[in-house]
């Protein structure tokens, strides 16, 4: 059996993945089977290592209830690992709001050489919001002051924070009957560790409920401000067309690959490698240009605002190395795989760190500094266009494939395009859910696993949406899945969606499958289903709303935090790999059927992505009923 096609649905990954085959360098695909069997007390999270009187295991197989040498239940160390996973994806998520907020200020203080106010609308909207004085004010005033307001999201200590209030009032109400309403990204987190750490809480359920609380100040909080900023401080996307998949890596012209998430300095080497001063000398060098591409979520970013052409998804960050092509890798933060430094070595790739919380050993470190963007941005083209001769023309191998895609969707401008231009409303969008040419709505996010075929599971269980009638959004890799599937074309819908979607979309001229953003851009999916409550006609509260989320190949600490907030939010969301947890019966149970009377939303386990979706359309069939919507238009 060729183990190529076992590995990707994707045929340009299928060939690199071969290529790799050939010239002997392994991936995560060939390290996984290396690492297999995987410890099973890992998997069950049922090994805890919080002290040095452990690590402690638990039989699961034992006649005898076993707890840790300290006590602790099964129950409380599965609760604690499962938290201590979203704290650290919360963290992520909310550092990189943080570091936004950053940029943000510098440019309100006028002390950067790269960022300036590029949506004044949604500053003055965010400065309403946060009680910032609007009138007889310089844009910069307003800025400086917002971004200390935002700062105190993070640190503030008790309270409410003040976005999960963009909540419908019933959520809302829901949150502060339960306590879970977060106080600040950084106290929640911080609370976290302290509640997990040997010999504090051990209530499994109190646990659990503060992961939420944690999980809230990531969605509602620290990804929702970097969602916003960045938005302010890059200019807010509009619907955009670009290509995806390694067939955008040039032959002959210099390839640079961003690859991480924040879009503080990918946005600057956007601009500089459209400098003269860059181009001239990139030919100078016997290169035709210079290309840039984008991986993983910082690829959205930049997708999103300037339609810059997408390499690939998480599993496709060794492969684009591997075409020998790439003449300068910059990374930042998240989802950087370690070994991208022994992949580069074997090729002339240089592989570039930026930020002081991501270095790594032998590997060329440019730190990235807001004040300095630009500089910095030149410098690192630069130090790709010189390597350039570098390369090898008998190692290059580029797949010649890649897709057409359309992007660039938000919550706000969906307004707009739904509405017609004479109307900014949500309202057309509720009357076709209401009416019942489309079924509901379903976000499909997340990571890309080798334990799943890489794609499969978005791809498959994305068609099986769309076919019926479910209009999705998607985000990150799952987004760049679709779109090197052809899923992002407003064509897919003449080929894979219900008749009742694909009315809509040719009357719109869009696509089935809405590309939103990146992983932090999760919360413009919060906001526009905020908004469709707010029109009216779909219930009070996100828990009533035809709606489901998936996650079908996730991977990431950050997609346990999605996945957390999306059910304490009150959605259904259907994961491809279980979590860590079931080594709890309790745990399990609580997250994965009491949570929906309590939060409204649940966990579902489902590893064929056919199944999954058909889970997902069976709870928006449920909702439909519960709302006493009319039948489906065609069905
Ligand atoms: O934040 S989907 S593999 S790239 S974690 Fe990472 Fe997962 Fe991709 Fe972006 Ni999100
Ligand atoms: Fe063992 Fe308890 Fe220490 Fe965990 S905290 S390692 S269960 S003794």
């Amino acid at each position: 059996m060729d183990k190529t096609k076992e590995r990707s649905i994707d045929k340009t990954t299928q060939d690199m993945l071969q290529r790799a085959k050939e010239l002997n360098i392994p991936t995560a695909w060939d390290r996984l089977e290396s690492m297999l069997p995987q410890c099973g007390f890992g998997k069950l999270g049922i090994c805890c290592r919080n002290c040095e009187m452990g690590p402690c295991k638990i039989n699961p197989f034992s006649e005898k209830e076993q707890t840790g040498i300290c006590g602790a239940s099964v129950d409380t160390i599965v609760a604690r690992n499962f938290i201590r996973m979203i704290a650290g994806g919360a963290a992520a998520h909310s550092d990189h709001g943080r570091d936004i907020i950053h940029a943000f200020m510098l440019a309100a203080k006028g002390k950067t050489d790269a960022y300036g106010i590029k949506d004044e609308t949604k500053l003055k909207v965010l400065a309403r919001e946060y009680n910032v004085k609007i009138d007889g004010r310089e844009i910069n005033e307003i800025a400086e002051e917002l971004s200390e307001k935002f700062f105190l999201e993070f640190g503030r200590q008790h309270g409410e924070m003040k976005v999960p209030q963009r909540a419908p009032e019933k959520r809302l109400k829901l949150w502060r009957e339960l306590g879970i309403v977060p106080r600040g990204v950084d106290r929640e987190i911080v609370e976290t560790m302290h509640r997990t750490v040997m010999g504090v809480d051990n209530d499994y359920k109190n646990i659990l409920m503060h992961g939420f609380r944690t999980a809230l100040a990531d969605g509602w909080g620290g990804s929702m401000i970097a969602t916003d900023l960045s938005d302010v401080l890059f200019k807010s996307p509009e619907p955009i067309t670009a290509k995806s998949n390694l067939g955008v890596l040039s032959p002959d012209e210099v390839n640079i690959v961003v690859h991480g998430h924040e879009p503080t300095l990918s946005d600057v080497v956007v601009d500089a490698v459209r400098s003269p001063e860059m181009i001239e000398l990139a030919k100078k060098k016997g290169a035709k240009g210079i290309n840039l591409v984008g991986m993983c979520c910082t690829s959205s970013e930049i997708l999103m605002r300037h339609g810059i052409p997408v390499a690939g998804n998480f599993l496709q960050q060794e492969l684009a190395i591997l075409t020998g092509a790439v003449d300068l890798m910059m990374v930042d933060v998240q989802c950087i795989m370690p070994a991208l430094s022994g992949v580069a070595s074997a090729f002339h790739t240089k592989l570039v760190t930026t930020s002081p919380k991501n270095k790594a050993p032998g590997v060329t470190h440019v730190e990235f500094k807001a004040e300095k963007a630009y500089d910095i941005a030149k410098g690192i083209v630069k130090m790709a266009i010189e390597n350039f001769p570098n390369r090898n023309g008998n190692g290059i191998h580029i797949p010649d494939k890649s897709e057409d895609l359309v992007a660039g969707f938000t919550a706000e401008n969906i307004y707009n395009f739904l509405g017609g231009a004479y109307r900014a409303t949500y309202r057309p969008l509720n009357d076709a859910i209401i009416q019942g040419r489309i079924r509901g709505l379903a976000g499909v996010v997340g990571c890309n696993n080798p334990k799943i075929k890489h794609n499969y599971g978005h791809i498959e269980m994305a068609k099986e949406l769309i076919k019926n009638d479910v209009l999705v959004v998607v985000t990150g890799c799952s987004a760049i899945a679709d779109s090197e599937a052809g899923l992002l074309q407003p064509e897919a819908a003449v080929k894979y969606a219900g008749k009742g979607l694909r009315e809509i979309c040719e009357a719109v001229g869009i696509p089935p499958i809405l590309h939103v953003g990146s992983c932090v851009d999760n919360s413009r999916i919060l906001i526009a289903l905020t908004n469709v409550i707010r029109e009216g006609g779909l219930g009070e509260d996100l828990s009533d709303l035809p709606v489901a989320g998936a996650a079908p190949e996730w991977m990431s600490e950050k997609a346990v935090s999605i996945a957390s907030y999306f059910i304490a939010s009150g959605v259904l969301t259907v994961l491809g790999s279980p979590f860590q947890i079931l080594g709890s019966r309790k745990v399990t149970d609580f997250l994965c059927s009491e949570a929906e009377d309590i939060v409204g939303g649940k966990f579902v386990f489902e590893g064929d992505p056919v199944k999954a979706a058909r889970i997902m359309i069976d709870h928006i069939d449920k909702k439909r009923k519960a709302l006493k919507l009319k039948p489906l238009m065609y069905r």
